[in-house]
């Protein structure tokens, strides 16, 4: 299991300043944001990291999350995004684009009792990721959807959720990624959720139950780690919270070191 940190959490100012950093402390992957480039400017990122001394391994979010919206145009429009970041994510060798499909309530109508709106997301959804597997298969990446907690997100909430959609769509360039910080508020049993999910876990976000960096909090990364250990999981974690105190170099390096710790602890626990 390798360490990831999204860009925006590395401390420095300038864009090599927090790269140097992030080599320095022993992180092996950078997490870009899709909202720092947006379609068609995607190379832009290629011009940024292209001297980084540690690799871009995944891209969280794309330009808009329409992709469960009424609206065609709008669907597609979200799809179209998603593509270009796949092929971005191919071109960086990353594992892969990270989406949460949609924010908030259904936009679609409720049709029971034909079919309920989630049913029906779910079948829309389907589709989408059919066609997003096979752009990312070309591209050589995943297309990872993003289970999130309840007041983000209604759809996909626990690790199920995702499995769910990716059994249906069946295409061997879906997975999942599992948040610590959402599992902690939607599953009864995290290390169990991630247990269940298995091989479909190809990404991990790392956050506290506060979502602050980890080891200010409560959750039991031991246990979580022990579980990612046993389903043979050697993806990336990335680093996705905020980080407290004054000197925040100080706070993310002293977290890094717990969560390598953490690490050590679960395979010896093995
Ligand atoms: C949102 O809460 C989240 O966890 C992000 O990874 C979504 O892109
Ligand atoms: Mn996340």
């Amino acid at each position: 299991m390798k360490i990831a940190v999204q860009t925006g959490l590395l401390p420095g100012k300038e864009l090599s300043d927090k790269l140097k950093w992030a080599a320095d402390h022993g992180v092996e992957g950078i997490e870009i944001s899709a909202w720092q480039y947006r379609p068609p400017a995607l190379d832009q990122a290629l011009r940024d990291y292209e001297n980084s001394p540690v690799p871009v391994v995944s891209i969280c979010g794309n330009a808009s999350f329409e992709f469960l919206d009424p609206d065609p145009k709008k669907r597609r429009q979200s799809i179209d995004e998603s593509k270009q970041y796949l092929e971005l994510a191919g071109k960086f060798g990353a594992v892969g684009q990270i989406v949460p499909p949609i924010f908030g309530p259904p936009r679609i109508n409720d049709l029971a009792p034909l079919k309920s709106a989630v049913d029906l997301e779910k079948d829309l959804l389907t589709l989408i990721c059919q066609e997003l597997g096979e752009h990312a298969k070309e591209h050589k990446t995943l297309f990872m959807l993003e289970p999130l907690n309840r007041y983000e997100q209604h759809l996909l909430r626990k690790q199920a959720d995702g499995v769910e959609i990716c059994k249906r769509c069946a295409h061997p360039n879906v997975a999942i990624i599992s948040d610590f910080f959402h599992m902690h508020i939607e599953e009864e049993d995290s290390p169990q959720a991630i247990r269940d999910a298995g091989a479909y876990v190809k990404h991990v976000h790392l956050a506290d139950n506060t979502r602050k960096e980890p080891g200010t909090g409560d959750i039991d990364f031991v246990a979580g780690f022990k579980a990612l250990l046993d389903i043979g999981f050697n993806g990336y974690m990335a680093y996705e919270c905020s980080v407290g105190g004054e000197d925040k170099s100080a706070a993310l390096a002293k977290s890094l070191q717990y969560v390598r710790d953490c690490i050590d602890k679960a395979r010896k626990s093995r």
